[in-house]
């Protein structure tokens, strides 16, 4: 198979990372666009628990310890096939080469607030996750991790905003082709 300037093998599909600070609708937006798309949604959080691929529960942050290196290795071989929406909050631990396109969902702080209090977040929890998107701090480790042409910020307040953003994206898919 021919190579790309990364030396890695060139994908037929690409590979989307969507992002933001919880809340924000990465799994709605994740579910909506592989509906769509037929591509593979993959719940970083979900794969975690269900492949043990953590060090433990962290009562702090009230949490998995990610183990980055398990994720990143349960997942190559997917990645390297294309065609995949992974789904989590965060982005910097992946290896650059296995997205095309890397979305950052932002909510409004009053919506975001709401969502999460309905999720049962509360104290420093909340707190922390509403600082987060004030700080825009998914947008900046996106912008920090990847090319700066694949990052793209879209708004995600209402349902429209969604249906809006897997419209745009699906347009993006079906005119993707990978670069030489
Ligand atoms: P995330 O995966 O970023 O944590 P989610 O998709 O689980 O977020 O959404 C959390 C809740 O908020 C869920 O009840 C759906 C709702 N929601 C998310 N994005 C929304 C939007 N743009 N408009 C209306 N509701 C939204």
């Amino acid at each position: 198979m021919a190579q790309n300037g990364t030396g890695s093998k060139k994908r037929g599909k690409p590979n989307i990372l969507i992002t933001g600070t919880p809340g924000t609708g990465k799994t709605t937006t994740a579910s909506a666009l592989s509906e769509a798309t037929q591509f593979r949604h993959i719940n970083i959080g979900d794969l975690v628990k269900e492949k043990n691929l953590h060090d433990g529960w962290d009562d702090q942050f009230d949490c998995y310890l990610i183990n980055e290196d398990l994720v990143c290795d349960e997942l190559e071989d997917l990645m390297e096939e294309g065609g995949n929406i992974v789904d989590y909050h965060g982005g910097d631990f992946f290896p650059e080469r296995w997205f095309d396109r890397v979305v950052v969902l932002q909510t409004e702080n009053s919506v975001l607030y709401d969502r999460l209090t309905k999720r049962g977040y509360i104290g420093q929890k909340l707190t922390n996750n509403i600082e987060c998107e004030i700080f825009q701090v998914l947008l900046e480790e996106a912008k920090e991790s990847y090319p700066e042409e694949i990052v793209v910020a879209l708004r995600s307040n209402t349902i429209d905003d969604i249906n809006r953003n897997v419209v745009t994206l699906t347009d993006w898919v079906r005119s993707w082709s990978c670069p030489s």
